[in-house]
């Protein structure tokens, strides 16, 4: 049956109407239908052995044009919902994005998922349903607030099963239920995310904003995902949550086993769990509990699973390495503590530093530890990132066991970052170099025989131009902020964090403002746009998005500088936020204090889009920075060298530079003046203000200098529109490195072995 015919079927069936007569919202629950029909007919990944990607979070974002390209129809149905007088794009605005993800680890998850499915790979997602998400951000008196973010409607892309677990706890059991999502690959093969739910979850318990009774676990287990843990009960449904996922996850694997009559034994030969970051490492002990009451030795137990499980780290940020009070474990998992001593045991007859011991003196469970004592490979997300764990931050344990170390390098799907985000440019580089580097992303560096031909370099230009004015309405619509598509698009999006150094941008910003207000005029107009969500609880990052939502209000609506400047913050960023971000920015701005950003992945995301890297010598941007050498790159700043050598010493004093350097004084200063404080919170500037003077933990004021100048110079390159334009060129030539088929290929060739 054509595609048409099956959409009009679902029209009568699901409205009794003809596809002409529906409204779009009715529309798009067709599509939904008819697509979720062929995915449940394509055939599942199958083979010996299979992954199971244990992670809190599932950064998924809209599925419904990524869907419609795995299965070949995203043409098609175009031009069906054309002729019937609609338009897919709209239609596709009308889903809902699913809130399961905080940032760039909850989205290198489903880039995982896509590409292990693309490469025919079995391999399954295992995480939580949570029904609020992480919480949706709005903007009220230039502040954050946070509210519910509910995404599960009637029609969605989650599939109930009929599979359901028992999780004890010490005082209750919980009995699962299992939402599946099909995860399609390029091809079509299928695999499945896997979502542990519980039936009495009730929404109705949240009320002013996102507060809730954090100890009604029956009722708020899978509200929230990340809910805020500044006290012990926060603290403990996080516990709450994370056991669940992973006993629910350890038992649908052993059940999949014993009925495939496979010797428990033999697990590691058919499973390997792969714990992306430390909120699934319960499920070390977990399945060894577990093997243990199918009749297994203990000491055996550890062996399998010590064969069965590899973990990623994905920071090198202590308040990212959980440590779990063992009088938390013994209130709510009790069971568990036996084998989490013997684990210690056994951890302390290895090696009798406390460095790498599992429970420290205080009585603190090093997940981390537990991980790499018990796992069979540690990795990092990027080459600096593995050399600081190897070198620094987890020496003690790469003395211990130099084998289980290995890097691997964060990637990408450019199914989704470039086929689905910038048809423009696909089709582009299309008629360029054909269509055999949606396959072999290597093969954009084809690309390269063109840099010094003017009309390609010229309708890159022009593209670039068209998603930035895509996004001047898109802006419009939704923020009520008029940009100007001739300025440079200078974007930092990410979450709100200080490593992550925001605030220093916003140094720069005012560095600018109060150039224009001296009659010294940037190069080249510019608008700085960001887009981030501070964790609730994260005070100092609320702050620095007033300054910016302040900042803006002052900048923007002052016509004398914002003939030069605008500054906008979107509200609510997500996924399809940066799906309209990403193909029109100019300047993608990588700006952490160098040794911190584990990887990034947004900086990955721009390169193939043809933005340009502002950035340090920092995680991923340093490959970046390899492979497109010093003239397609602006790097700055102190190197993680220099950075962790202050950290040891404690010899970096903002205050010396700020008595020191009038000009960056003036900088700082200006967040407390008149005219900020005339619109924004006293408290909250002088906080930030305070903050810089007294701690500037992530060394803000040491690189400010180097990025205002930095910055400056990529101002007046840009106006060289075809050095530019090469500059975007050879950016997007050399981002093949970057796709996640080509990270998830390292992963299966040297840590999972399927196939
Ligand atoms: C992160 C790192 O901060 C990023 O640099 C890295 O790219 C991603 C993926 O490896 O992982 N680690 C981490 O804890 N988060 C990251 O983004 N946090 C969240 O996403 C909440």
């Amino acid at each position: 049956m054509s595609i048409e015919k099956q959409l009009e079927k679902y029209a009568s069936s699901l409205y009794g109407k003809t596809l002409k007569e529906l409204t779009d919202a009715q529309v798009y629950t067709v599509l939904l239908s008819l697509v979720k029909e062929l995915a449940d007919e394509k055939p599942e990944i199958t083979g010996k052995k299979k992954v199971y990607y244990f992670s809190a979070e599932f950064l998924i974002g809209k599925l419904m044009s990524n869907n419609l390209i795995n299965l070949g129809i995203r043409k098609e149905v175009k031009d069906v919902l054309d002729k019937n007088g609609f338009s897919l794009a709209e239609i596709e605005e009308i889903e809902n994005e699913p809130s399961l993800g905080n940032g760039g680890l909850g989205r290198l998850a489903a880039c995982f998922l896509d590409s292990i499915a693309t490469l025919n790979l079995p391999g399954d997602g295992v995480g939580l349903n949570y029904h609020l998400g992480l919480f949706k951000q709005e903007f009220k008196d230039n502040k954050q607030f946070e509210t519910p973010n509910p995404w599960i409607d009637e029609h969605s892309w989650l599939n109930k099963t009929n599979k359901s677990y028992v999780v004890d706890y010490k005082d209750f059991s919980l009995k699962s239920e299992l939402y599946d999502i099909d995860v399609l690959g390029y091809h079509g093969n299928k695999n499945k995310l896997h979502l542990f739910d519980i039936a009495t979850v009730d929404p109705t318990i949240v009320h002013d904003g996102i507060a809730f009774d954090k100890e009604n676990i029956l009722k708020n287990l899978t509200l929230f995902l990340y809910p805020d843990d500044s006290d012990e009960d926060g603290k403990k449904l996080r516990l709450y949550q994370q056991y669940f996922m992973v006993s629910n996850g350890a038992q649908m694997i052993l059940e999949d086993i014993k009925a495939r009559k496979i010797p428990l034994d033999h697990l590691d030969e058919y499973v390997t769990i792969q714990i992306n970051d430390t909120h699934p490492s319960l499920v070390i002990p977990e399945l060894i509990r577990l093997l243990m009451a199918e009749g297994m030795l203990q000491k055996e137990a550890i062996a399998v699973v010590s064969r069965t499980c590899a973990y990623t780290n994905h920071t090198i940020l202590a308040e990212a390495l959980e440590k779990w009070p063992m009088h938390y474990l013994e209130e709510i998992v009790p069971h568990l503590i036996p084998i989490i001593e013997a684990l210690d045991a056994v951890a302390f007859e290895r090696s009798e530093n406390p460095k790498t011991a599992i429970i420290d003196d205080n009585n603190l469970v090093h997940m981390a530890s537990m991980d790499i004592h018990f796992g069979y490979s540690i990795n990092g997300v990027a080459a600096i990132h593995t050399d600081i764990l190897k070198h620094t931050e987890l020496k003690d344990f790469y003395d211990l066991y130099p084998k289980k170390f290995n890097n691997k390098t964060n990637g990408i799907t450019f199914r989704r970052w470039l086929l689905s985000c910038n048809e423009e440019l696909t089709a582009f580089i299309d008629s360029l170099i054909g269509e055999g580097y949606k396959e072999n992303a290597d093969e954009l560096e084809k690309l390269l025989d063109f840099v010094n031909d003017e009309k390609v370099l010229n309708s890159l230009l022009a593209i670039k131009k068209q998603k930035k004015e895509d996004l001047v309405s898109y802006i419009q619509s939704k923020e009520g902020i008029t940009l100007d598509e001739n300025a440079i698009f200078d974007v930092q999006i990410k979450r709100l964090h200080e490593y992550k150094r925001q605030q220093m941008n916003v140094l720069y910003i005012i560095h600018q403002y109060l150039e224009i207000k001296k009659g010294n005029y940037p190069a080249h107009p510019i608008t700085c746009i960001f887009g981030a969500k501070a964790a609730p609880a994260y005070i100092l990052a609320k702050d620095i998005i007033h300054t910016i939502l302040c900042l803006s209000q002052l900048i923007n609506n002052d016509p004398e500088v914002s003939k030069y400047l605008r500054v906008v913050m979107v509200e609510n960023y997500n996924v399809t936020y940066a799906e309209k971000l990403i193909p029109a920015s100019d300047f993608s701005e990588q700006i952490s204090l160098a040794s911190k950003e584990a990887s990034g992945t947004g900086n990955m995301k721009m390169m193939l889009n043809g933005a340009v890297t502002i950035g340090t010598d920092d995680g991923a941007n340093v490959e970046i920075h390899e492979l497109v050498g010093n003239d397609n790159i602006y790097i700055f700043g102190a190197d993680s060298d220099t950075v962790i050598a202050h950290y040891e010493k404690g010899d970096y004093h903002p205050r010396d530079i700020l008595e020191n350097d009038p000009a960056v004084k003036e900088l700082v200063e200006f967040i407390i003046s008149e005219d900020m404080l005339k619109i924004g919170d006293r408290e909250a500037l002088y906080r930030l203000h305070n903050d810089l003077w007294d701690k500037d933990w992530f060394m803000a004021l040491l690189d400010v200098k180097d990025y205002i100048a930095t910055k400056e110079k990529a101002i007046a390159d840009f106006s060289d529109r075809q050095a530019w334009a090469k500059k975007m060129l050879v950016n997007i030539a050399k981002a093949g490195y970057f796709s996640s088929d080509r990270t998830i290929k390292q992963y299966n060739d040297d840590i999972w072995k399927l196939k």
